[in-house]
């Protein structure tokens, strides 16, 4: 029978949503249009030495121009959802106050193409493009940022309730607290172990003060959820100090999310293991609790495992998260934590491959929240071209075989009872990523900036007849 045979197809559920995913800064460009004001990250990549090669997203893929022809793209790779997120200060420019019609516009243009061409659109509030002026006002780790991101997101949800089903507040929080306001090498490039916490805190109040405000907006088919980047962590060994180190950092990179999210409270191990730098005090009476809503999915990004052993006192933690470079930590508090590149092959991030890292994090949301439906909100590679034997020029087995291998990861999951009901390969096009600019190629789809000419890669044709048919090929 089908359980038996080892060469069938591998099917996956009926419904699944298969998908690719982008987000407004890496991608849109057109930063001055329409009234929009500046985010942290124009500010973050205009200032000199931040951003690799001093590369900045006022045009990257230009997609505020060209997201018709970027949604007929997707409609030829036959992807049957699309994840996308709105630019706060497109659609909010002095983040407080009425809304910017033209930035709505723009999103509603958007929408109307998707769902013309069959495409579920899965809109992101949040990914990282906080407006400069509430940056000013002090940013994440001021309460009162909470409240502007719920404002916002009641905003969006009034203008684009009428076609969006699927909304997502924010994108990888651990990156906004920790990369922005802990080691600095994500905007605004603040360094302040203790900022960090307080951002990661507001973060989580800011998602339950959001779902409320999307509640009260949308109709109650819409479906909310948060995407996470939860930490696959291993203990280099077994011995209970590593342990204890994998425990620390569990904490610190995922259950600082979840556990207010999921559970309405603070792990205690957490407040101990950062007690020397903070008590805490910016948790008021209530915010872990008002932090969990009711969410109709959690969606996980996964792209490596973390490795971790106890090291010395007196070591400086530090993360090979391939974005290098900063003197200080992601981690507050965890100074006798090191972290390991595992052997075996990488990507050109330095980011180690481990599938099972996928299925792991699955099965542990299953366990953890039984009933919510997860997706995989974001999973992929990064890779330079290289022409194959026939000169073909975006021939990319590398990243083929990355998304077959975690296909087959989720696939997994599912065969062990994950509700899984999507998955959205990072990314469409190849985009602004980040600190590394456009050095860092992640797209199904190649990106040619002078033209901005979009070449799909073999794995794009690939993918499209995994999407299509909804099946995994064995090979
Ligand atoms: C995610 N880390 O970023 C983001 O959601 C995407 O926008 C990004 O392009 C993609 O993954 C690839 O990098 C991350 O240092 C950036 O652990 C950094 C880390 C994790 C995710």
């Amino acid at each position: 029978g089908p359980a038996t045979d080892t060469t069938a197809p591998l099917r996956f559920p009926s419904g699944f949503l298969w998908g690719a995913a982008t987000s407004a800064y890496q991608i849109e460009g057109a930063v001055r249009e329409g009234g929009r004001t500046p985010s942290i990250w124009d500010t973050y990549s205009h200032t000199p030495g931040r951003v690799a090669g001093g590369d900045t997203g006022d045009v990257a893929c230009d997609h505020y121009h060209r997201y018709r022809e970027d949604v007929a793209l997707m409609s030829e790779l036959g992807l049957g959802a699309y994840r996308f997120s709105v630019s706060w200060p497109r659609v909010q420019p002095t983040g407080r106050g009425p809304a910017a019609q033209r930035g709505l516009d723009f999103y509603r243009a958007l929408a109307d193409e998707l769902l013309g061409a069959g495409i579920t659109p899965l809109l992101t509030l949040y990914h990282w493009d906080l407006p400069q002026e509430v940056e000013d006002e002090g940013g994440w780790p001021a309460r009162e940022t909470a409240h502007r991101f719920a404002e916002y997101a009641g905003l969006v949800a009034e203008a684009l309730g009428d076609r969006v089903e699927m909304w997502t507040t924010l994108n990888e929080p651990w990156c906004s607290a920790f990369l922005g306001y802990g080691s600095g090498v994500h905007a605004p490039g603040r360094t302040d172990p203790v900022d960090a916490l307080r951002a990661a805190h507001h973060l989580n109040l800011g998602h339950g003060l959001a779902v409320q405000a999307l509640r009260a907006a949308l109709p109650d088919s819409a479906q909310v959820s948060v995407s996470l980047n939860p930490a696959a962590v291993r203990p280099r060994t077994g011995t209970p100090a590593d342990r204890d180190a994998a425990r620390r950092i569990d904490a610190l990179a995922t259950r600082v999310f979840t556990g207010p999210m999921l559970h309405g409270r603070y792990d205690a191990d957490l407040l101990e293991d950062t007690a020397q730098l903070t008590d805490w005090a910016f948790v008021q009476d209530g915010d872990p609790a008002l932090a969990r809503q009711p969410l109709d999915g959690i969606c996980v990004n996964y792209y490596t495992p973390t490795v971790v052993s106890a090291a010395p006192a007196g070591t400086e933690p530090e993360r090979n998260d391939g974005h290098g470079g900063s003197a200080h930590s992601p981690w507050p508090g965890a100074d006798r934590v090191a972290f390991h590149q595992p052997p075996g092959s990488r990507t050109a991030m330095g980011w180690s491959i481990d599938p099972g890292g996928l299925t792991e994090l699955l099965l542990r949301f299953h366990r953890e929240s039984p009933g919510t439906p997860l997706y995989v909100t974001e999973n992929g590679a990064c890779y330079p071209d290289a022409p194959d034997a026939e000169g073909r020029r975006f021939h990319d087995p590398e990243r083929l075989d990355y998304l077959q291998r975690h296909l087959r990861a989720v696939h997994r999951a599912v065969a062990e009872g994950a509700d899984v009901r999507g998955y959205f390969a990072w990314s469409l096009l190849d985009n602004f990523e980040w600190a590394w600019g456009y050095d860092k190629r992640f797209g199904l789809v190649h990106v040619d900036y002078p033209t901005q000419r979009r070449t799909p890669r073999s794995s794009a044709a690939w993918y499209a007849r995994v999407a299509r048919s909804g099946e995994l090929p064995r090979e």
